[in-house]
């Protein structure tokens, strides 16, 4: 497993390079071209621009989170033959760059969804939380002036401002689009794009939906092992796989995620390691990555990952806002590199106990 750290680009994040260089045992970066908007298409020249910049900073490109996908391929739109057609080119394009990780999600309108971004701590950090009754409150284009507020000034990724606008009539668009509409037209992308994948070995990994349940209304279908089981066997191919985000996942405390981890062994590609505080039914906030800090157990998160020799990158995933800092809410530099450092004591100590 190799520990990695998510950064949004230079003129994007606060953090560096140079910083993430020297946190202890990170090697990669899991990496996008954050100004492109979903449908874009690539090209290589800028994919070989983003990688020559990493590394330089003696830094590799592990992957990519996230090449977005086009609402048209989410709502099965008549239009939806041209942008698979411009995914494949980038995911072409990633290919002869030798990029082989590449995270997506399948969520209609929103990526993501927090009632706050900066909820106060008892330790005086801030840090992301969820409460359904605020967001049952709260109407959906409405939803993106409450997080701007506190947003630090950054892009949120998923909740592009360009977006946000038009957020009236992506609700329309996906009138019709049900569950089993979603998962149809899901399965109906995969299948268009596991040639290119199997080409040039790229492993596409499902983001699943955060939080675990349907927001606003809108379906979600990457929740729960059932619901992922079934997308995985519409497309069996191990280019099909899945990001096994502890967060998403975790906020259904229905979901045992160790349990999970060794379900899905050998189709997750890339796990996202964070810890969360689950407070009633509907109701949690983010936490430090150490285990007693939230509900999650992280030893028993990793040592499943261990036990089933997952291979692929690893990253801390949002940090609270600690120190002062001023960053992308959930993506400072302190408290993720704190999660990175915790998390390579526990896969040293699990290594060591196994020999
Ligand atoms: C939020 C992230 C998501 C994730 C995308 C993957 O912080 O976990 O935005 O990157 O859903 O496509």
């Amino acid at each position: 497993m190799e520990m990695t750290l998510r950064w949004f680009g230079t003129g994007y994040d606060s953090v560096t390079l140079e910083q993430i260089r020297q946190i202890p045992g990170v090697t990669g970066v899991i990496t996008t071209l954050y100004g492109k908007q979903p449908g874009e298409t690539w090209s290589q020249e800028e994919i070989h621009a983003l990688k020559e910049e990493v590394e330089k900073a003696g830094l590799r490109i592990a992957g990519i989170e996230s090449v977005n996908i086009h609402d048209a391929i989410k709502i099965g739109s008549d239009d939806r033959e041209q942008y698979i057609e411009q995914y494949i080119e980038t995911l072409r394009h990633l290919g002869e760059e030798d990029i082989h990780l590449v995270c997506y999600n399948f969520m209609p309108v929103f990526d993501w969804t927090r009632s706050d971004l900066a909820k106060p701590r008892p330790d005086g950090s801030t840090v992301l939380s969820y409460d359904q009754q605020k967001v049952d409150q709260i109407r959906p284009e409405e939803m993106f002036q409450n997080l701007d507020e506190h947003a630090n000034g950054f892009i949120l990724p998923g909740w592009e401002p360009e977006r946000m606008e038009r957020i009236k009539e992506l609700f329309a668009m996906y009138q019709d689009v049900n569950e089993e509409k979603l998962f149809e037209n899901l399965v109906y992308f995969l299948k268009r794009i596991m040639p290119v994948c199997r080409e040039y070995d790229i492993y596409m990994a499902i983001h699943p939906d955060d939080p675990a349940w349907p927001v606003f209304g809108l379906p979600r279908i990457i929740t729960d092992e059932a619901h992922i089981d079934r997308m995985l066997d519409a497309v069996e191919d191990v280019h099909n796989g899945l990001t096994f985000c502890t967060g998403s996942l975790g906020s259904n405390p229905k979901n045992d995620l160790p349990s999970m981890i060794r379900h899905f062994a050998g189709r997750i590609h890339f796990a996202h390691v964070r810890n969360i505080h689950h407070v009633a039914p509907g109701v949690f906030e983010e936490a430090a990555h150490l285990s007693s800090d939230g509900s999650l157990d992280m030893y028993e998160i990793m040592k499943a990952l261990v036990d089933t020799e997952f291979q692929g990158p690893v990253r801390p995933d949002h940090g609270r806002m600690i120190w002062g800092e001023k960053a992308m809410p959930g993506y400072g530099l302190y408290d993720r590199a704190l999660g990175a450092a915790y998390l390579n004591g526990l896969l040293e100590a699990i290594e060591k106990s196994k020999k």
